[in-house]
């Protein structure tokens, strides 16, 4: 990596309809409000937002197909194909650290798991199995789960609208996302209160990351590598 401060990486993680795309959104502008004061370096953009799926690909339209369940697929592939994505956009993230812009992904690996792993009661879609294709990916510097019990997230507007959306499968992500959390540990992954107005949960979620946006010495690693760099 050069010696121009890195971007940092940065996930907001949660249920459906917990508030991610908002935040994630305001955590954007935040950041690049206050590095645009703090630099001279005018129209860079110093914080971008990504959104996982990206359902504009060649594999996240067929993402996207699923999701509105215009097509069934094999959940194995389904659940590779997912991975694919986020494989796929792999390079434009270290990429763009490298460059200096920190990135803020709605959703990630994580996702991946939750929602794939929670089917292993009738599959055998073991939480090791979902997590191996992940394994490897850059790995974020810190990820913001959003927290919010299923059934407050259903009353939330447009919920049920598309696959995973049903009060019984969230209930079953959320427990996975907890499992996540433990194994990612407390000093990369931060659980916040969604259930709070949104303003509240936008600057819970900025006192967390302001620390997090001094890291630029750090070298980014890889998913569930250990401390092992990008290069
Ligand atoms: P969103 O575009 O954020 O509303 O996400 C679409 C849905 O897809 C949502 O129910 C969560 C689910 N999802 C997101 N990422 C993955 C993944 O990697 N694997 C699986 N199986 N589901 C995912």
């Amino acid at each position: 990596m050069s010696s121009l401060a890195r971007g940092v990486f940065i996930v907001i993680e949660g249920l459906d309809r917990s508030g991610k795309s908002t935040q994630v959104a305001r955590l954007v502008d935040r950041i690049q409000s206050a590095t645009t004061d703090a630099s001279s370096s005018g129209s860079t953009p110093r914080a971008v937002p990504l959104k996982f799926p990206d359902r504009t690909t060649a594999i996240g339209k067929m993402i996207d197909a699923y999701l509105r369940s215009e097509s069934d697929l094999d959940d194995h592939a389904i659940h590779l194909l997912f991975s694919a994505n986020r494989w796929e956009l792999a390079p434009k993230i270290e990429a763009l650290l490298a460059s200096g812009t920190t990135i803020v992904a709605d959703r990630y690996a994580f996702s991946g798991i939750a929602f794939s792993a929670q089917k292993s009661p009738h599959l055998n879609l073991t939480f090791e199995w979902c997590k191996a294709p992940e394994i490897g990916l850059p790995a974020p510097d810190l990820t913001l789960f959003l927290d919010v019990k299923p059934e407050i997230a259903m009353q939330r507007g447009g919920y049920g609208e598309e696959r995973y959306e049903k009060q019984e499968v969230q209930t079953r992500v959320r427990q996975v996302f907890e499992r996540i959390g433990e194994e990612i540990g407390a000093d990369r992954w931060v659980v916040i209160d969604a259930g709070q107005d949104r303003d509240k949960v936008g600057d819970d979620i900025w006192n967390r990351v302001v620390p997090v946006l001094r890291d630029t010495h750090k070298p980014v690693t890889r998913l569930w590598h250990g401390q092992e760099e990008l290069r």
